[in-house]
């Protein structure tokens, strides 16, 4: 699929562009959060890249990591990201606003050796707990090279980093990485979520991954919860956390403090 995109990627865009837009901060982070179902208290947020491009609109990040990714530019697209988001994340605490923070990476960043010290580095200069982070990684990227995934992630779990899969149940990597790898957090992916109050299947299979998730002892995350019976059959189903359009679309870190100060799901503020 992504060959089939790339020259139309390419007519309308130049790698130049997006090269252009990585090193000149064109890209902007908002954050989603993620709220606790029994506490109603926002725990952490994730951060989402956006492209405000100025001929097409804004861009999403499916639509031009896999082209970020063949054109080498993944390593200082997420370095990027993390310095934008760690920083944000120490505003946050600096006034008194406890919150995790997630950021997605990609297999690529995990072929990097450099890659759990940089971000030891960044955390510690920005006072920042490593386990305040937690990097969500899909099952596709653990499978790309699993030995190497592996590696980096024992690194990363060995530094206090949190890890969590993300659009999980999509890959086709089956679950043996749940028995060695040191998961923190499942996230289900938005396709089974959007089902929960119509299909049999969905409720089946979101019903089967929150066992699957408290057997493990890992926080499950329902992502793409965008209606109050969705929710209310999550909170029932005993689901940890809930992320999506129904609680908070992803906001720009002005707009979020404001939601954070006036909505249901307030975060924790240090006294
Ligand atoms: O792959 P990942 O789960 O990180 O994707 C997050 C994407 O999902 C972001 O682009 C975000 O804007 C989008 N998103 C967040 N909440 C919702 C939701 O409730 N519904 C849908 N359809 N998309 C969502
Ligand atoms: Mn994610």
């Amino acid at each position: 699929m992504v060959e089939a995109c790339w020259t139309t990627f390419w007519r309308n865009i130049s790698m130049l562009e997006l090269r252009d837009a990585i090193e000149c901060g064109k890209l902007l982070l908002h954050y989603q959060p993620k709220v606790d179902f029994k506490t109603a208290r926002t725990v952490g947020v994730e951060a989402l890249l956006h492209w405000p491009h100025p001929n097409r609109g804004w861009i999403s990040p499916d639509q031009f990591i896999p082209f970020a990714e063949k054109a080498g530019l993944v390593h200082s697209l997420t370095r990027w990201i993390l310095r934008a988001a760690v920083e944000q994340a120490r505003q946050w605490k600096d006034a008194g606003i406890e919150l995790g923070l997630a950021v997605n990476v990609s297999a690529r960043d995990l072929e990097d050796e450099s890659f759990p010290a940089e971000i030891d580095t960044l955390c510690g200069a920005a006072g920042i707990a490593r386990s305040a982070l937690t990097l969500e990684l899909t099952e596709w990227d653990l499978m790309m090279d699993p030995a190497k995934a592996e590696m980096a992630i024992q690194r990363l779990s060995a530094i206090g980093v949190r890890l969590a899969i993300d659009d999980f149940g999509t890959g086709y990597s089956g679950l043996s990485y749940l028995q060695k790898l040191p998961v923190n957090e499942i996230k289900i992916d938005k396709s089974f979520v959007s089902g929960l109050i119509s299909e049999q299947r969905s409720i089946a299979i979101v019903r089967s991954v929150i066992d699957l998730g408290r057997n493990l002892h890992l926080v499950v995350v329902a992502e793409g919860v965008e209606d109050q019976p969705t929710w209310d059959s999550l909170a029932g189903l005993g689901c940890d956390l809930g992320q999506g359009y129904h609680i908070c679309r992803p906001l720009a870190p002005k707009a979020l403090t404001q939601w954070l100060s006036s909505s249901p799901w307030p975060a924790t503020v240090m006294p």
